[in-house]
């Protein structure tokens, strides 16, 4: 099994929490802010880098470097939604790169197999030139509360991190994983179920870097698949809403995204549930993941055939 995936799994168990947050939000402070309020109750948490104001590039203690101190106070993986589609030479670049340096500080980040199969070996071989940073460059960007307080972020503090953290170490791999795109939320997407099995393919040509992908359902097939399934399109039903911010299961918003609840995703076998605009503009962020959280744990224990304690 990947190691990203086995402590993913670990993380599932402890945090109880099947859930990515999606920072679909447009200043780098507020990401922030936000991967702070909603930290103890995620396991990922996803970002599109390149929607971001105010993004600091410093390697040390930029944007990237916080995040990453953020992720490990509160253990959680970061997944940079960058969707690659380039030339395997191109996708190198867009990876370890530009402003973003994503490969820095990004545990997990996706492609699509558009380009063909090399691109994931591109992306691979940029993976394997990462170093896990020393604990002391770490404590340097131990950036917490005070200093995002500091910066004039308001940060409401979590008020409890669930006592088995204390207990596990952050991410202990030096490793990058990837996830491919084999289907996706979107109406009338061109990911049909010959795409799907390629993606299938070329995921258990390369299983230590693909750590599995974004898709509607889980697609292992052969007895040693062990690949994840992260699913996008997720919203709450409505008599369950606490304040209206999340799209109705079933229907599309405007643009052609379409949602089922979490408690269904579950069910049918998802790992991990994406959640975006349904908590990123709710009043109070970190309450309704808590809520998204625990309506899928249930689900998911359901599944299990196990019950809440
Ligand atoms: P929403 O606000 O919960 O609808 O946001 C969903 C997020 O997941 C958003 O960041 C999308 O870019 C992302 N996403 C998606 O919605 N559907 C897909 O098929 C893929 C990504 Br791939």
């Amino acid at each position: 099994m990947h190691p990203i995936t086995s402590y993913l799994r670990t993380l599932i168990r402890l945090k109880k929490s099947t859930l990515c947050v999606s920072a679909d939000i447009t200043s780098a402070e507020e990401m922030l802010a936000l991967a702070y309020a909603v930290g103890p109750h995620i396991v990922v948490f996803k970002t599109h880098a390149d929607i971001l104001s105010g993004w600091d590039p410093d390697p040390d203690h930029g944007t990237g470097a916080q995040l990453a101190a953020i992720a490990r106070q509160f253990r959680f993986l970061i997944f940079e939604d960058r969707k690659f589609a380039d030339i395997g030479s191109t996708a190198q670049l867009q990876y370890a790169g530009g402003d973003y340096r994503i490969l820095e500080w990004a545990h997990i980040v996706n492609a699509h197999v558009i380009s063909g199969p090399d691109m994931v070996r591109a992306l691979k071989e940029t993976a394997n030139t990462w170093k896990m940073p020393t604990e002391d460059t770490f404590k340097a960007v131990n950036l917490g509360k005070s200093a995002l307080k500091r910066k004039g972020v308001a940060v409401k503090a979590p008020t409890h991190t669930r006592e088995e953290l204390a207990d596990l170490e952050a991410l202990p791999t030096p490793k990058r994983g990837l996830l491919l795109l084999a289907q996706m939320s979107s109406a009338g997407n061109l990911l049909n179920a010959e795409y799907t099995s390629a993606c299938l393919a070329i995921a258990r040509q390369h299983q230590d870097f693909v750590m599995g992908f974004i898709a509607l359902e889980p697609l292992n097939s052969d007895p040693g698949d062990e690949f994840l399934v992260m699913t996008p399109g997720c919203s709450l039903p409505p008599d369950q809403s606490l304040d209206d911010s999340e799209f109705v299961p079933g229907t599309e918003d405007a643009l052609g995204q379409q949602y089922v609840t979490p408690q269904d995703l579950m069910l049918k076998g998802c790992d991990i549930i994406i959640v975006g605009r349904g908590i990123c503009n709710a009043a109070e962020p970190s309450m309704k993941a808590d809520q998204y959280r625990k309506v899928a744990w249930e689900a998911y224990q359901k599944r299990l055939g196990l019950t809440e304690e």
